[in-house]
C-alpha cells in the first residue's frame, strides 16, 4: 500500500490529523493497535481548550459537541477554606468546553468511513523504516498477513508507550522528565455534579478535583500513593475521600452513586526533543506528557496536529520544505508553555511526600495572592483556556 502521510495511532492526535489531512486532500492512512471499542473504553480527558473546539469546528465536526458540551466559564480553586473562583470567561473573553475525550474520539471515528479515511484498527507488531529518508515505511501484521505501507512522511500519533519516538536515535533526542510521588485515582459515575464549574482542591489530607461530562455524569479525582491498589478503594472510601477533601459546602451537594469506571494513574512531565526527525513527525502523548492538573494534555495533542497539518499542507502544495523543518520548534515552543502551567498547578494544588513547612508556606502564600491578585487570576486564566497558537 502507498500514502503520502502514514499515521501511527487511532486516539484523537492521529484521528483528528486524519481527518484535517483528508480535508487538504492530502492521502493518508491511520493504523491502531487496539479495536475500536478498546479505545473509547479510555476514560481520560474532559476539557476542550478552543484550540480543540476549532479542529472539530473546521472539519465540520462539531453538532454533537456544540449541542452537548458544557460550555464553562471559570473554575475553582479551593483552599481548605474558600473557594477562588477564576472567572475565565471575563478574564480573558474567551471559555473552555467540557466534553469527553470519549465523545470527541467516538465523533471522530463515526466520520471516519463517510469521508473516506481509512483507520486498520487491530494492527501487531507495527515497526518504522527509514524514517531518515524521503520514503519511510511501516511494516504490520493484520489478522495473521504481514502488511506494508510506504509514505512520504509518518506521523507517530501513537500516545506515549508507541513504536515511533523509539525510532528516533538516542543521539538525536533528548529527554526531560519528571514523574510525580502520586497518582490520581479517577472515579466515573452517573450522578449530577456537585458543582457546575470544576473544582481544584488543596487540602490537608492531598488533592482533589471535582470534574464532569455532563449534568448527569460526574468525573472526580483525589491523589493517592503511588503504592495503593484500586481494589483497596471501594466507591464508599473514594466517596467519604472526595466530601473531606473538596469542603463542606461541595460535600453538602456531592450525589453518591456506583462507579462505571474507577482507575488510578500515575502524573508524569515529559517532554522529548526534537519532535521531528527526517520524514517522522511525532504529535500529542508520543512527544510529551503533562500531569492532568490543568487538562492540557488532549488540547497539547491538538495544537501539534493544527502545527503538523500546516506543514504537511505546506509541502503537499508548495513543496515547502522549510515547514516541515519548523515544525517541531513550532509544536515544541507551545509544548513546553503548557508543560510550565500544568507542572505548577501541580505544585501548588498536590501536598508533596517531602514537602516540609517552607514548601506548605509557599502554597499558602501563592493561594492567597491569586485570591487577591486579578493579575495572577489572569494569568491562570489565559493559560486554562489555552494559549495562543
Ligand atoms: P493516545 O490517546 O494515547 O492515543 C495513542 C494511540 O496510539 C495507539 N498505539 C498504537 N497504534 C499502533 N501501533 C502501536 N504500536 C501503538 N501503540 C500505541 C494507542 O492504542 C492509542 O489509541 O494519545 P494522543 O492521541 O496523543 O492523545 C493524548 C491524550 O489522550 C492525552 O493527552 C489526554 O488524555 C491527557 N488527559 C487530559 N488531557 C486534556 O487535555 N484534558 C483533560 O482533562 C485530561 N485529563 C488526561 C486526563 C489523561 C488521563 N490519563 C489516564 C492519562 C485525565 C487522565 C486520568
Ligand atoms: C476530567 O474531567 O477528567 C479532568 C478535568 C480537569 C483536569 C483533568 C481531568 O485538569
Amino acid at each position: 500500500m502507498r500514502t503520502q502521510v502514514a499515521i501511527i495511532g487511532a486516539g484523537p492526535a492521529g484521528l483528528l490529523l486524519g481527518h484535517l489531512l483528508k480535508a487538504e486532500g492530502i492521502d493518508c492512512v491511520v493504523i491502531e493497535r487496539q479495536t475500536p471499542d478498546y479505545v473509547l473504553g479510555r476514560i481520560r480527558a474532559g476539557v476542550l481548550e478552543q484550540i480543540t473546539v476549532q479542529l472539530m469546528e473546521r472539519l465540520g465536526l462539531d453538532a454533537r459537541l456544540k449541542a452537548e458540551g458544557l460550555v464553562e466559564g471559570g473554575f475553582n480553586l479551593a483552599d481548605g477554606e474558600r473557594l477562588i473562583r477564576i472567572d475565565v470567561a471575563e478574564l480573558t473573553g474567551k471559555t473552555v468546553v467540557v466534553y469527553g475525550q470519549t465523545e470527541i474520539t467516538r465523533d471522530l471515528m463515526d466520520a471516519a468511513a463517510p469521508r473516506g479515511l481509512e483507520v486498520i484498527y487491530g494492527t501487531e507488531d507495527v515497526t518504522l523504516h527509514a524514517v531518515e529518508s524521503d520514503s519511510p515505511a511501516i511494516t504490520f501484521r493484520k489478522d495473521g498477513v504481514d502488511q506494508r505501507i510506504d509514505a512520504r512522511f509518518i506521523v507517530g500519533c501513537d500516545g506515549f508507550h508507541g513504536p515511533s519516538r523509539k525510532a528516533i536515535p538516542a543521539s538525536v533526542g533528548r529527554e526531560y522528565e519528571r514523574v510525580y510521588p502520586f497518582g490520581w485515582l479517577g472515579i466515573l459515575a452517573d450522578v449530577p455534579p456537585c458543582n457546575h464549574e470544576l473544582i481544584y482542591a488543596n487540602h490537608e489530607r492531598g488533592f482533589a478535583l471535582a470534574s464532569m461530562r455532563s449534568h448527569t455524569r460526574s468525573r472526580y479525582y483525589v491523589d493517592v500513593p503511588l503504592t495503593e491498589k484500586i481494589e483497596d478503594w471501594s466507591d464508599e472510601r473514594i466517596w467519604d475521600e472526595l466530601a473531606i477533601r473538596l469542603g463542606p459546602d461541595a460535600a453538602a451537594n456531592i450525589t453518591r452513586g456506583p462507579s462505571i469506571e474507577k482507575s488510578i494513574a500515575p502524573l508524569r512531565s515529559y517532554v522529548f526533543e526534537p519532535m521531528r526527525h527526517g520524514s517522522l513527525l511525532l504529535a500529542g502523548d508520543s512527544a510529551h506528557i503533562v500531569p492532568p492538573t490543568g487538562a492540557k494534555g488532549l488540547n497539547l495533542a491538538a495544537s501539534d496536529v493544527h502545527y503538523a497539518t500546516a506543514a504537511l499542507t505546506a509541502f503537499f502544495r508548495h513543496n515547502d520544505h522549510d515547514a516541515i523543518a519548523d515544525y517541531s520548534a513550532k509544536a515544541l515552543a507551545r509544548v513546553w508553555k503548557s508543560e510550565r502551567f500544568s507542572w505548577s498547578l501541580t505544585k501548588l494544588m498536590h501536598r508533596f511526600p517531602d514537602d516540609g513547612p517552607f514548601e506548605r508556606a509557599m502554597q499558602v502564600a501563592e493561594l492567597d495572592y491569586i485570591a487577591n491578585s486579578a493579575a495572577a487570576q489572569t494569568s491562570i486564566a489565559e493559560n486554562y483556556v489555552g494559549l495562543p497558537v
